[in-house]
């Protein structure tokens, strides 16, 4: 049997949690490693050299297949091809790799907020709601409307609804009524919660991570030094 696949990043959302979600989505065991101290981290980069660990020095690093995997886009493409999530053609591939793309860009929003001076919190998570609203869910409401079918691409799950999905949920936790005006994102929430690996990962006890809180940002912070 192949080894599980192993995840290095702190103890947090992050970089990482779109690497959880798909893992998770696809069925897959994981192991995590947590980095919380400089030392760790340190131990990581100087591995650099010899077995090309951390290839810019950063993380996420994910070790799959026999190889350490740098760079999240990255990582995720490797991740949709190999678990059959990425669309039956090229053109598939291409509008998966948009969808995934834009909510990325979202959810890197609110990802870099929980980092933001206490005083520019409540206007930066007003603003990243409006980007919600008017950006984003417009674009997937009409998409959804537009084919009529189950999932964004091909009427078949894919890591575009898997992404949709974790971004739809981080929004929620910023406001909860941000789904009101869009009638067929709500169905689409039920309807991919309701996947039975995805459902699992949404149950208390899974390796989803919470909201990020001080003492998360103080690990980055720490391990980081910024
Ligand atoms: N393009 C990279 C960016 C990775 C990145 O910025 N990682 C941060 C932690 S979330 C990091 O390791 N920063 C340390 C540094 O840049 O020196 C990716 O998407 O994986």
């Amino acid at each position: 049997m192949a080894a599980k696949p192993k995840l290095w990043y702190f103890p947090g959302r992050g970089r990482m949690e779109s690497i959880r979600w798909l893992l998770a989505a696809a069925g897959v065991e994981f192991e995590e490693e947590f980095l919380e101290t400089r030392e760790q981290y340190e131990k990581l980069q100087k591995a650099q050299t010899t077995d090309g660990r951390l290839l810019f020095g950063q993380v996420p690093l994910v070790e799959i297949d026999g190889m350490m995997l740098t760079q999240t886009r990255a990582i995720l493409s490797y991740l949709a091809a190999k678990y059959n999530l990425y669309g039956k053609d090229l053109k598939e591939t291409l509008r998966i790799n948009m969808y995934a793309d834009g909510t990325q860009d979202l959810m890197v929003m609110i990802m870099t907020a929980a980092f933001k001076p206490p005083e520019e919190k409540e206007e930066n998570i007003a603003l990243i709601v409006t980007k919600a609203k008017t950006r984003y869910f417009p674009v997937f409401e009409k998409i959804l409307k537009d084919h009529g079918e189950d999932f964004l691409v091909g009427n078949k799950f894919s890591w575009a609804d898997v992404q949709l999905l974790e971004a739809i949920l981080m929004v929620e936790e910023l406001n909860a009524s941000v789904l009101s005006d869009f009638p067929l994102l709500k169905a689409f929430k039920a309807r991919i919660s309701n996947i039975p690996t995805i459902k699992k990962f949404l149950q208390p006890g899974s390796q989803r991570k919470p909201p990020p809180d001080s003492r998360y940002v103080d690990v980055v912070r720490h391990v980081l030094q910024f």
